[in-house]
């Protein structure tokens, strides 16, 4: 667990061993001060060692010299090999996934999870007391009612925290202007499954280049995920058009963010009960799933709309019947055509504003609502 960031706002802790090697860019920095930092002092010592070995012992060779120095230049190596290893693992996703397996105890229906998607699994947010603390539903690109909903509630950035429910983007007008007013604004987020499909692309690109990419239909090779992506398929644009910013940002919006002070959870589409561990979850269920069914495996579909006479049920009516703790609210988006969803501990903010219906947000601490009406786009509700 790494203490990541400290603000008036309150404090970020990452839980996640992928992440503690990930692509931040403080982190970064910091590796690479504390890199001088240490060859700084190395070299201080190169010289410094040799001086005091010749000065506390007038009979000291030069052989003995410079078996010394080449000590300290072996240290130097060696220290800058680890740290280049570092570096190299944070720009290759795939040796992260291997490496934590371990660590990790999925469920049996959990997918593959992407070499390129470069996830966090779980942020524990402490906001100050003093702070309000607002869920936003899916916002899909639509800045212009992000931006209205944030006058509603009279947001103010240095006092006020805003949580992002996932899918920022794809589908409306400005999905680079949303990832970037959210940046601006220091809001947190979890990872959609919208989201997640544009971080992947573009950290397909980042590791082969852009002309890897150019065969439209072929299928992206990341394994048996739960929803294999073209690499000529609508989130490209997107993908391409990010700066190193836009991708940084959304790459670090956590699959989970749990906020335990304030007894709340987010994540975009939903939560197994029946796991007592957070990181264990399925990332690929987490941003997909609406419904559970009878083997109690969450579904993207709502399989009744299928089959009238499948078993399934919304996966918010398990959770509230099975939840580990019946006091945490869990926060959620995803699921539009529901709409918003006022339950017991899930509360449910996509009110479909991509869909020309409101944008909604909802203060964690009070429960207060706060919406504005939205222009839409056609589309399918269930992707
Ligand atoms: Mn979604």
């Amino acid at each position: 667990m790494a203490n990541l960031s400290q603000s008036s706002l309150g404090d970020i802790q990452e839980k996640d061993v992928e992440q503690q090697v990930t692509s931040s860019h403080r982190k970064r920095n910091i590796m690479i001060g504390g890199l001088v930092l240490l060859v700084s002092a190395v070299i201080a010592i190169a010289i410094a060692v040799p001086v005091s070995l010749a000065r506390k012992n007038s009979i000291e060779t030069n052989a003995n010299i410079a078996a010394a120095t080449e000590r300290v230049k072996q240290q130097i190596a060696v220290t800058t090999v680890d740290i280049v290893q570092q570096e190299e693992i944070a720009l290759n996703s795939a040796s992260l996934v291997s490496a934590d397996q371990h660590s990790i105890h999925p469920p049996k229906y959990a997918h593959v999870v992407s070499p390129y998607s470069n996830l966090t699994r779980l942020k524990i947010y402490k906001p100050v007391p003093e702070a309000r603390v607002f869920v936003m539903g899916d916002i899909h690109g639509c800045l212009k009612e992000m931006n209205d909903l944030l006058k509603v509630i009279q947001f103010q950035p240095n006092k006020d925290v805003l949580i992002l429910a996932g899918d920022l983007v794809f589908r409306g007008p400005d999905s680079l202007g949303v990832i970037r007013r959210a940046n601006e604004l220091n809001a947190l987020c979890v990872r959609g499954n919208h989201d997640d499909k544009v971080v992947r692309l573009r950290g397909y690109q980042n590791k082969f280049g852009i002309k890897s990419m150019s065969e439209t239909e072929e299928i992206m090779p990341e394994g048996d995920v739960g929803d294999p992506l073209k690499f000529g398929n609508k989130h490209l644009e997107i993908a391409r058009n990010m700066n190193v910013d836009d991708y940084n940002y959304l790459a670090g919006c956590p699959l989970i963010l749990d906020i335990p002070t304030l007894e709340a959870r987010v994540v975009h589409g939903g939560l197994d009960p029946h796991i007592s561990t957070l990181t264990d979850n399925d990332p690929w269920s987490v941003m997909n799933m609406r419904d559970v069914d009878e083997e109690h495996e969450p579904s993207k579909l709502k399989l009744t709309k299928i089959d009238p006479d499948a078993s399934n049920v919304h996966w918010t009516t398990e959770y509230q019947e099975n939840a580990p703790n019946k006091n945490i609210t869990v926060f959620y988006g995803h699921d539009a055509s529901r709409g918003l969803q006022l339950g017991t501990n899930t509360i449910g903010v996509d009110s479909g504003c991509i869909y020309g219906r409101k944008l909604s947000a909802i203060n964690i601490k009070t429960h207060e609502l706060f919406q504005v009406d939205c222009v839409g786009e056609q589309g399918d509700d269930d992707e």
